[in-house]
Order: structure tokens, then sequence, then C-alpha cells
């Protein structure tokens, strides 16, 4: 073999006018033309190499770092005097021209004096594209449902490329088909596109979040409650305590006198100083992407401090500048300036709602919504 082929020496400069010691690589026995050109597209440059007598033509491919992998042999050019390259059928790829002298006593043979151009049939990688990074609010407790499309990705020769999406956590619908798409949980998620030409493969990774910025969704009253069950609310109880109508150990004080409830509402504090109110505190939270909402409550008594308080507690309340609160029978009695029904709604991403409901003549209703940071409010 060593016959057929000659060394071609390759010299890197160093950059100061000089160049390193060299390597020899093998390609036609009479290398006389050679020519630069980056034919497979990998970024290296090339060597092409003419054989004037062997009629061959051999490419050794650049590796990059100054080296080149062994050469590809064509058998075309014949006895190529020189060689040059340029793109003849412009589809990016650096085709092989070379010029052939036969022997000049012959100049009339068919084979001489000829021009030879080899086209660049070079297969050169696809291009992966899996789309922008993605970024979704969550729409349930499971996460959201989020479309990939691969169908950017492309080959620079026209070839048909497959697609393989992966993901670590997320079962993808159609792995395998340009565009799928899958149930993407809260957080980051890595996805992978690889496509392939057949022989080569390209890959692109791409991150996929899904994030909560809604607060919880509330629904809150403090209502007048018709706690005697006479159809009516129990706006002045005193009047409903008279009749003995359920069973309260508030029913029949007045007559007695005796307040074996340590409760003195009656008797000289009637009037509006003594009106006193059945309320029920209702309560509940919802949210999109967070299936149990943390909910807390208290009651604001103004000047009396708080009390924890659940949903459905009934409450009976008066007015006062006395501080009092009492449970009996299920029943929250509270005796205080005010009475206000603070809600606190929080998701596990951090979204508050809160919400406080005014008990007065006139319930004063607003909200104000503060995504990702405690809100305060007024319903
Ligand atoms: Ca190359
Ligand atoms: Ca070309
Ligand atoms: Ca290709
Ligand atoms: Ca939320």
């Amino acid at each position: 073999m060593t016959d057929v082929f000659d060394s071609l020496l390759e010299m890197l400069g160093d950059g100061h006018g000089k160049f390193s010691s060299s390597d020899a690589y093998r390609v036609g026995r009479y290398p006389q033309a050679q020519a630069l050109a980056d034919f497979n597209s990998d970024g290296h440059m090339d060597i092409v190499t003419g054989d004037f007598v062997f009629e061959d033509v051999s490419v050794l491919l650049g590796n990059g770092d100054g080296g080149f992998d062994s050469g590809l042999s064509f058998g075309l050019v014949q006895r190529a005097s020189s060689i040059t390259t340029g793109d003849f059928d412009g589809d990016g790829r650096a085709d092989i021209v070379g010029a052939s002298r036969n022997d000049i006593d012959d100049a009339t043979s068919v084979d001489g004096n000829a021009v030879s151009i080899l086209l660049n049939r070079t297969n050169r990688p696809p291009h992966a594209d899996g789309g922008p990074e993605q970024l979704q609010e969550c729409s349930s407790p499971h996460g959201s449902s989020i479309t990939l499309d691969g169908n950017g990705s492309s080959d620079p020769d026209g070839d048909k490329i497959s697609f393989s999406w992966s993901s670590p956590v997320v079962v993808l619908v159609d792995p395998n088909a340009g565009a799928t798409s899958g149930l993407f949980p809260l957080g980051e998620t890595a996805v992978t596109l690889l496509v392939s030409d057949g022989e080569f493969e390209d890959l692109d990774n791409l991150n996929v979040t899904v994030v909560d910025t809604l607060p919880p969704s509330m629904t809150l009253s403090l209502e007048l409650v018709d706690w005697n069950r006479d159809k009516k609310v129990n706006h002045h109880p005193q009047d409903d305590d008279s009749r003995g109508s359920d069973d309260d150990d508030e029913t029949g004080h007045r007559g007695n006198g005796h307040d074996h409830d340590d409760d003195d509402d009656y008797g000289g504090q009637s009037g509006n100083h003594g009106e006193r109110k059945w309320l029920k505190a209702q309560f509940s939270a919802s949210d999109i992407c967070d299936a149990t909402p943390t909910i807390t409550a208290e009651l604001q008594l103004g000047s009396c401090g708080t009390l924890p308080v659940s949903s459905g507690q009934v409450i009976r309340f008066k007015q006062s500048v006395r501080c009092r609160t009492r449970e009996k029978k299920g029943v929250l009695k509270i005796e205080a300036p005010s009475l206000a029904l603070h809600v606190t709604a929080s998701d596990d991403s951090g979204n508050s709602r809160i919400v406080t409901k005014v008990s007065g003549p006139t319930q004063v209703r607003a909200e104000k919504k503060f995504p990702n940071s405690p809100l305060s409010s007024f319903e």
C-alpha cells in the first residue's frame, strides 16, 4: 500500500513566522495540487490533494487541533495539475474542482486537458430546536399541561429527521413526534430533544417552569343567624330570651334576675348599649394549584385582643368597653368594643390572601390581593 501513497507534510505556524515540527499524512502518490476548505462543515479546515499520476483526489479531514484524520480518496480528477475549491451548486458545502493536464504530445486525447468538478455530498448533522424555555401558570394541583414543539428543528441537507423527547419526571404523550405534551409539575423540569438524520444527532435542552403566582380564593362571612330558629335573625336577642324558645341558658334570666351564667348583660343594660347579636363565622379557602391551602382565622376584638376561631363558630356579641369572652354550649360569648373576623389563606408557593370582615350595622367590603406576599383587606 505504501507505494501508492505519498506523504503530505503539514506544519503548524507558531505565530512568530516559524513552524513547529511536522506530521506526515498519506495521500495520493504525486500530490502536486492542494487546496483548503471545510468539506464536512465541522468548523475545521480540511485539505484536498490531487494526484498527478494516479488520478486520485484525497481529502484529509482536519480534527481541530492541527491534525488530520485519515484521508478519503476519490478517483476522478485525471492527472490533477491544480485544484481549488468553491461551492459550485450553492448547497453550502465546499466542492472541488481539478484541472487535468494530459501528456503534451497527446493534446488531442479526449481524456486530456479537462476540468473536473467533484460535488460535495458530505452529510451534515441536523439542528435540534425544542422551542423556547417555557414558563406557565399552574392550572391544577398536578401542574399544567404544556405543549413542546420541536418542528423548528432542521437538517441542512434536507434529510428527514426523527425526534426523541425525554424528561426525567414527566411522561410525554408522544415522545417521538415533532410536537408533544405532558403534565408538568410545579417548579422547573428539564426536557431534552434529540433529533437524528440517521447518521448524525443533535440535542436541545430546555427548561419548563410551572409557577403558582395566584393567592387562594376565599369565602368568609360573619352573618347574623337565627339562633333560636324563629325564622328571624336574632338582632335583639333580649326579646327572644323572654319567649323561652330554646334551651339556651340565657332563657328566663330576665324573670328572676339570677345570672347563673355570670352574664350581667341583662337588666339595666338594655337599649343600644345592651344590644347583642348572634353571629356565625364561616370561612373556607381553595387554591388552583395547592389542593390544601393553609387557612387561619381569628376574631379581632379591638382593644381586647384576638381569639382564634373555627369555621362554623356561633358567636354572641355585645358591643361593650368590657373585655369578656366565654364559651358555653358551643356559643362564644364576647363583650368587646368591636368584632371582626380576620382570615388568612396561604398556598405552598407563599401566596397569601387576607380578608377581614367587620361586624357592624353596615358591613364594609373591600379586598386587596398581593401575590407572593401577605395581603390585608377588609370585606
Ligand atoms: Ca472539516
Ligand atoms: Ca456544494
Ligand atoms: Ca444531514
Ligand atoms: Ca396559588
